[in-house]
């Protein structure tokens, strides 16, 4: 009997703690164990490892520019303090997911939030919530370049009248099919610039190298259409030419996209449509691997 009251230790004591109506709250950045210090390194020297002609320049010219780097769980208040002299940005330590338009806000306030706890070692692979390694690594540097910085502020800007027009789970696609999963054309080649790639060892190798995925050339209805799954790899990666491109179209007059996507059929992760530019067509091996283990 006495067992099973045993309170398990909360895998994440940020929950516990009093926040602001924003949701944020004080990062207690001395509160941070030595070995939750020493997983942020290993987390941080495996994933610096596998980047090295993977991730786009921005992004590693960044990790510099914000010295990232592996010694222990960043102060989110003196990063915020370079990456504000970049872009204006701050990253605000928050518990968990916050609703969609508390996160909104902060978006189109220049503001990001981003997990505090660090993910439990029995999860250092792979977790779905976002922790201080998939956000601060993963999402935070590239808001130090100026264009793409600008495209998360008109994202969140959106953000508020998607929410109005309901058609949330449309923008919510656009997200994860750049901000999480994203690819960019450079030198030639295919780059990671989605931060859910960037922070996992497995998927930034299998997002550009393995024949399973399709690579589609971006279109702004196309994604807002695709469904995506959340506890795998994807089944499409997008491609985009440039930031510039994604700044772009999020300067469209959403509205008409919206009203366009009104009665237009969601498609499927796996499938391609005529009006696809496909980089390469997926074997989709990976999945069929899977239903069959
Ligand atoms: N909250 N902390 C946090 N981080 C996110 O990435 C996040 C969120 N709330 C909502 C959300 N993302 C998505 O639902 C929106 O992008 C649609
Ligand atoms: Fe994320």
């Amino acid at each position: 009997m006495a067992d099973s009251i045993r309170m398990k230790p909360p895998k994440n004591r940020y929950l516990d703690k009093p926040r602001n109506e924003d949701w944020t709250l004080d990062q207690d950045w001395k509160t941070y164990s030595a070995e939750e210090h020493d997983r942020w390194n290993r987390l941080y020297r495996r994933q610096r490892a596998v980047l090295p002609g993977r991730a786009c320049e921005a992004y590693l010219k960044a990790l510099q520019a914000l010295e990232l780097s592996e010694s222990g769980i960043p102060h989110m208040g003196r990063l915020s303090d370079r990456l504000e002299k970049l872009t204006g940005w701050r990253v605000v330590p928050v518990a968990e997911l916050v609703p969609d338009d508390i996160f909104f806000d902060h978006l189109a306030n220049k503001r990001f939030p981003a997990g505090a706890f660090i993910r439990p070692e029995a999860e250092f692979d792979y977790l779905q919530e976002p922790d201080v390694f998939h956000d601060v690594f993963g999402h935070v540097p590239l808001l130090a370049d100026p264009v793409f910085s600008d495209f998360m502020q008109a994202y969140g800007q959106g953000g508020a009248r998607a929410l109005e027009r309901g058609q949330l789970h449309h923008l919510a696609r656009l997200y994860w099919y750049t901000v999480e999963f994203g690819l960019i054309r450079e030198a030639g080649d295919l780059r990671l610039f989605g931060a859910g790639i960037m922070s996992s060892p497995q998927e930034s190798v299998f997002a550009l190298e393995d024949d399973s995925p399709n690579r589609i050339g971006f279109d702004l209805q196309r994604v807002m259409r695709t469904r995506y799954i959340i506890d795998d790899f994807q089944k499409s990666y997008f491609v985009i030419d440039s930031f510039e491109d994604l700044l772009e179209t999020c300067y469209r007059d959403f509205g008409t996209v919206y009203c366009a996507l009104r009665n237009a059929e969601d498609i499927e992760p796996h499938e391609i449509i005529p009006e696809d530019a496909v980089v390469s067509y997926g074997t989709q091996a990976y999945f069929q691997e899977k239903k069959r283990a």
